[in-house]
């Protein structure tokens, strides 16, 4: 018998930190996740690589230019075959400013970061992005 096996999808995100906070963006779309609150990203496309995905994604979705710094060690499942990895990520150019996927985004202290509803999947990667980049 041979074992199917495939490659999950990865979903890239960005943790943005900035002046010790970190940005979090509420999706607007789609209906089920609608109001819950995310480390913006997105798929990675064929091609691309992890770094490429997500300086296009924070483009695409926030508007500004960013510099993917190291990698946020682990990687959590969002639904069976989609894995989600997260990167430090500092703004080079432009102010985020919600376009199609968000409809509100907030600066977190780590004192705020249970403020928000945040997706079940992101919440443990936002608590060890926060450890690792956010002042005590
Ligand atoms: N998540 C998630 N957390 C998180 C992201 C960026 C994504 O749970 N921080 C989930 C939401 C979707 C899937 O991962 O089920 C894909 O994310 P999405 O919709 O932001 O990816 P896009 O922008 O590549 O999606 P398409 O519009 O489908 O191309």
């Amino acid at each position: 018998m041979t074992e199917q096996r495939t490659d999950p999808v990865v979903v890239v995100a960005g943790a943005l930190v900035d002046e010790g906070r970190l940005l979090a963006a509420r999706r607007s779309t789609p209906a089920e996740l609608a109001g819950r609150w995310e480390l913006p990203g997105g798929k990675r496309e064929p091609g691309e690589s992890s770094e490429e995905a997500l300086v296009r994604e924070l483009r695409e979705e926030l508007g500004v230019e960013t510099e993917i710094g190291e990698r946020v060690p682990g990687e959590w499942v969002l639904k069976p075959g989609y894995v989600l990895w997260v990167w430090a990520v500092r703004l080079r150019s432009g102010r985020p400013a919600p376009q199609q996927e968000h409809d509100e985004l907030r600066w977190l202290t780590r004192d705020e970061l249970d403020s928000v509803d945040w997706l079940d999947q992101d919440r443990p990667a936002v608590a060890e992005a926060a450890a690792r980049l956010l002042p005590a």
